[in-house]
């Protein structure tokens, strides 16, 4: 048995004192870039789940160190934004006093524990003002390239925490993070105009060696969508209602408009008589969400406004309505109805009695009938393709030209609250929307008690009239300064530029540095990120790549979204008492058998179910390492350097593949033949420790040690010359008998046919099928298969 916890502080000393992980950025010779999601200071410790991400992610650094790598893995705090407010407000501690204890026990007590090959002197942490003085330089220089713009818009607007929402942060019509339900409210609003890049953070995803699935919520994100504008003229009026539409091949079909109650031109479009029933429905549709108003199969609410349209093509009236499955921020907020080619127009039409007129061919019973097809009941175009018609819309009418529209929004900056970087903006009455000069930043968060928002819809700071209060940059005259602070996840757009240059004064990063560090190699972390954040990230990246600040477009060259972990097969919460604390585990099991059994579990990529007997379990294979590592030293078995080579090669597969699992099962597998060994060689006893030391690294430092290295295990180089023994391997080899598979029989390569079918006579489940007859005819494809049959 081996003593986890005096091995485990002595490296973790060594770590911290030595700084073996410390990278010189300047001078390396093989840089990769190892990049983990920095943790939100916004609980009394880190929980499971971020020591999963960390984990996982610090076992692919390792590997690459091992591999001769210079890797650079930093790690920081993403400390400002809503979630360290809230949590500042729930302690009722103020954040500025509450932050820096959190980041103290988070960095001390545990990621200096868990054995992760940190660079430590390029911590960052946000809410400092050396780090968010740039945060306000990057607004300002989208600011100045046209790119950050203040309008007045619709917001989402969560009641408990005060502030605005950006869409992604509204989930079925909740607040992402507190659950209450959102309501909406005007408000003039920053936004970084992201849509302009839309087509190129779509286009882009194809270059990027990220997994399908990331990618595709990255598109549906963006969500891109082709089709045409057509403009409708309101009857006895000179409004147009502009709809859009993704089928203009059904435009002989539309009998009716239907807008969404939020739409500007509604109030102009309600008869007199229809007000108050107009009102009630504007209420009764704000406390849906976007999922119900969208769903397919909900029955549809809407009323008739008393105003016709003119149908552009046939001049016909068409009746104008609202309705709640239409949403006012998607494409013009308005529809054209076709009920016989849409499902929901279909069911709404049905509802309220509307015309349903079929204009693609199909079986009248099949209505609604959505596929495309031939044209008919359509004037000119009867008998067209839908596929044609839609080539050629942009000749068919001057109302009506080919478009595109975007789920994506542009991002709303603005937040009405204090924790955040002040953006850096000043209001003067001559002389208008004055950015702060560069030189002027930071525009430092004034230190106060009065923090807590009031619900006014004014940020804190608004109250402040010391810090409101200015002279503009300009003309020199009384100003006021913009009271709200930016969105959090403006902090974490451009955190891993930081981290090469934490603490320069004069540029938020080196650039040669960035040449030669950035883009980063690999990026592993939380799928729940996979929209926001990383769609934010890429966008500020293009930005900075637009203004000639960055060389690249894409900040992460890969990619890897993982898993979530469950308790006992449930999901853990607070309300159920189920959560881990991985802190009980260091002294217990250690943290080494915490990393093993987290990387083991199940497979990263998916997530897996934490089960206390895992724990023990692995605790018990770990002593079994122990017990191979202090074997007497001699020649091993042939069989034995085969079984390294093979797990080598395994073990070096699945770490690339991020399957740890199967990577850690290899090594069990191996460790299941030494013990039967008398003695083993050091080589051998290095080369095993070398292999899990991206799991386990303490026990493997020590084994290393013991076993003569010097330093970090990490720069010993990754385990060579096996590769004679890997010819040596056993192939397997399947064994079909009539056509049918009936097993393999394991045999060293290139053997003979006799050889094999001897094999198979010794198994004896194999054997019973040949003695059903006599062996007429065999197929061999050495090393691969073997074909028999039996008569
Ligand atoms: C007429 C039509 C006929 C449509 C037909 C579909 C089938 P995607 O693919 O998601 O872009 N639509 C447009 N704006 C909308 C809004 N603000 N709220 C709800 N629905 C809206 O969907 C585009 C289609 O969704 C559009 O094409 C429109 O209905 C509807 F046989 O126009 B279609
Ligand atoms: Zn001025």
């Amino acid at each position: 048995m081996y003593d986890f916890k005096s091995i485990e502080k002595k490296w973790q000393k060594y770590y911290e004192e030595e700084e073996p992980f410390k990278v010189d950025l300047k001078n390396a010779k093989k840089p990769f870039y190892n990049l983990m999601m920095f943790p939100y200071p916004s609980a009394s410790g880190l929980h499971i789940g971020n020591m999963y991400s960390f984990i996982g992610s610090d076992v692919y650094g390792r590997y690459k160190k091992l591999q001769g790598y210079d890797v650079f893995e930093p790690i920081g705090f993403d400390a400002f934004g809503i979630h360290s407010e809230n949590y500042a407000l729930k302690v009722g501690e103020h954040p500025a006093k509450l932050t820096p204890k959190s980041i103290k026990y988070f960095r001390d007590e545990q990621l200096k524990k868990i054995g992760n090959i940190y660079d430590w002197s390029s911590e960052v942490n946000t809410s400092s003002p050396e780090y968010y003085k740039w945060t306000q330089w990057i607004f300002l220089q989208l600011y100045k390239a046209g790119l950050a713009e203040k309008k007045n818009s619709e917001v989402n607007w969560c009641p408990s925490c005060k502030t605005v929402l950006a869409d992604e942060q509204v989930i079925d019509g909740k607040c992402e993070r507190c659950s209450t339900e959102i309501t909406k409210r005007e408000m003039s609003q920053w936004f970084f105009k992201i849509t302009k890049y839309a087509d190129r953070l779509l286009e882009n995803l194809e270059k990027l060696d990220w997994t399908e699935t990331t990618k595709n919520i990255q598109r549906s994100w963006i969500g891109r969508s082709e089709g045409a504008k057509i403009r409708f003229p309101v009857e006895n009026s000179d409004i147009e209602i502009e709809v859009f539409t993704t089928r203009p091949d059904t435009i002989y079909g539309v009998t009716y408009l239907t807008l969404a109650p939020e739409h500007k031109l509604v109030k102009k479009l309600i008869k007199e008589d229809k007000f108050s029933q107009f009102e009630e429905f504007l209420e009764s549709v704000k406390k849906m969400d976007v999922a119900t108003r969208t769903s397919k199969t909900r029955p549809k609410t809407g009323m008739f406004t008393g105003s016709y349209a003119i149908h552009p093509l046939t001049g016909e009236r068409i009746p104008i309505w609202v309705g709640d499955y239409v949403l006012v921020e998607y494409g013009t907020g308005a529809v054209m109805a076709v009920p016989a080619h849409d499902e929901r127009d279909y069911a709404f039409a049905k509802k309220y009695g509307l015309e349903i007129k079929q204009v693609i061919e199909c079986d009248p019973e099949d209505l609604p009938y959505t596929e495309k097809g031939i044209m008919i009941n359509s004037g000119p175009y009867t008998g067209w393709k839908s596929e044609d018609f839609i080539a050629n819309i942009d000749s068919v009418h001057e109302k009506i030209e080919s478009a595109v529209t975007y789920h994506l929004h542009d991002w709303c900056v603005s937040r009405q609250r204090y924790w955040g970087p002040p953006i850096p903006i000043i209001y003067c009455d001559k002389c208008g929307i004055v950015p702060v000069p560069e030189e002027d930043l930071p525009v430092l968060l004034p230190e106060t008690d009065d923090y807590i928002p009031d619900g006014s819809g004014k940020s804190p700071l608004a109250r402040n009239e010391e810090f409101v209060n200015t002279t503009c940059p300009k003309c020199g005259g009384p100003a006021k300064r913009e009271t709200d602070v930016s969105d959090n996840f403006l902090d974490s757009a451009w955190y891993f530029l930081r981290y090469i240059s934490p603490h320069d004064q004069d540029r938020p990063f080196d650039p040669e540095l960035a040449k030669k560090w950035l883009p980063v190699d690999m990026y592993i972390g939380g799928n729940e990120h996979a929209n926001l954040h990383l769609m934010y990230a890429r966008f500020i990246t293009m930005a900075l790549h637009d203004l000639g600040i960055l060389h690249f477009e894409e900040p992460f060259k890969s990619f890897r979204g993982h898993g979530l972990i469950i308790k006992d097969g449930e999901k853990m919460s607070k309300s159920k008492g189920n959560i881990v604390n991985p802190n009980d585990y260091f002294d217990t099991h250690g943290v080494d058998a915490l990393r093993t059994y987290l990387m083991f579990m199940g497979s990263f990529l998916e997530g897996g179910d934490f089960r206390d007997s895992g724990m023990d379990a692995i605790k018990r294979f770990l002593n079994r390492v122990w017990e191979v590592a202090n074997k007497p030293e001699g020649e091993s078995s042939l069989q034995l350097k085969i079984k390294m080579a093979e797990t080598i090669k395994k073990v070096e597969y699945s770490i690339e593949n991020i399957k740890y699992n199967t990577a850690i099962a290899a090594i069990m597998e191996f460790i299941n033949e030494a013990v039967k060994e008398e003695r083993i060689e050091r080589q051998l006893v290095v080369d095993l420790a070398k292999l899990l030391a991206p799991f386990a690294p303490f026990i493997c430092e020590e084994i290393h040690e013991m076993k003569g290295g010097k330093g970090t295990i990490l720069n010993a180089g990754w385990p060579t010359g096996y590769d004679k023994y890997l010819s040596m391997a056993d192939v397997e080899i399947p064994v079909q008998i009539n056509g049918k598979m009936r097993g393999k029989v394991k045999i060293h390569q290139k053997a003979s046919e006799d050889e094999v079918i001897e094999k198979i006579k010794g198994d004896e489940r194999l054997a019973h099928y040949l003695n059903k007859g006599e062996i007429r005819k065999v197929i061999y494809v050495q090393d691969k298969i073997i074909n028999i049959i039996v008569k």
